[in-house]
């Protein structure tokens, strides 16, 4: 199978995933709290990861799994060598309790520790973006690439770290350097959407101050595939071995015009 196969047999599992999404009805979704500020889990989150797992496993049996909500979660050694997907099953689960319609299922693929294919989809607009590394990038089968408007031209899409409520006034000042230096702002609640708005060119710079790695492992892949440049909040390369802040932006934004906040241990 080559590249490209692979990664049209996750997207058709993935598509298959969202199908769940939509199915849920009603307000029984069986909500847990998990640890933090609103970090919340659902039935259904645990639903579409057990149908990941197991069609995942079968496309490619000799991949380890890393899920955000059961079993392993937790980057381990072993997973530098050989195939590992990381898969968050609802990314935006606010969003998906809410009613909120923006939510996704996210899958990477990594090979030998590194971000090598990655699907995010986003049923409620049945879009699917797409990317295997050296590939190209893909939103619905059509090719994408990075904008390249400069930062005063950009949209600016962030998120919040809820579950983080040290974070919010870092967060906020970032946001408000950057609604001065850019067109506007924007919260999905969805880091690997925000991410394919990157990737597609809809938004030029994406931040946030902590990921799980779940959340940013597929988008990496589409961003850079797109031409973009995906770092941790201070520039520096990312690790992808577990939890992160992420700064995603496009081709046309000038890296002396970021903006890089104070680092501190939290
Ligand atoms: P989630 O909906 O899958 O939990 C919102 O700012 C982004 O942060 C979403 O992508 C959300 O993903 C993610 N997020 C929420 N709680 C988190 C946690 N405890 N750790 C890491 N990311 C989290
Ligand atoms: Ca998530």
């Amino acid at each position: 199978m080559t590249d490209r196969q692979l990664t049209e047999k996750i997207a058709e599992t993935v598509k298959e995933a969202g199908k769940i999404i939509l199915s849920a009805s009603g307000t029984d979704y069986g909500t847990d709290s998990k640890q933090g500020h609103a970090n919340y889990v659902t039935k259904y989150d645990r639903k579409v990861q057990e149908f990941l797992h197991e069609r995942l496993s079968s496309l490619l049996p000799e991949a380890s799994f890393l899920g955000e909500e059961e079993g392993e979660d937790v980057f381990r050694e072993k997973y530098r060598k050989g195939w590992l997907f990381i898969v968050d099953p609802i990314d935006g689960t606010t969003n998906f309790i809410k009613g909120y319609y923006a939510s996704t299922v996210s899958v990477g693929l990594f090979k030998d520790g590194k971000p090598y294919i990655g699907v995010i989809y986003q049923p409620y607009l049945d879009h699917i973006f797409t990317a295997c590394r050296g590939c190209g990038a893909f939103d619905n089968g059509k090719k994408i690439m990075s904008s390249s408007l400069p930062l005063c031209d950009s949209i600016i899409a962030f998120g919040t770290s809820p579950y983080r409520t040290d974070l919010w006034q870092k967060t906020m000042k970032l946001a408000g350097e950057y609604l001065m230096k850019g067109q506007d702002l924007r919260r999905s609640g969805s880091a690997a959407w925000d991410c394919c708005m990157v990737a597609c060119g809809a938004a030029g710079l994406y931040f946030e101050f902590s990921l799980g790695l779940w959340d940013y492992a597929a988008g990496a892949v589409i961003i850079r595939e797109a031409g973009g440049v995906i770092t941790d909040i201070y520039g520096d390369e990312l690790k992808f071995d577990g939890p992160s802040s992420v700064l995603a932006y496009g081709r046309g934004i000038d890296p002396a015009e970021l903006v890089y906040p104070e680092r501190s241990n939290a």
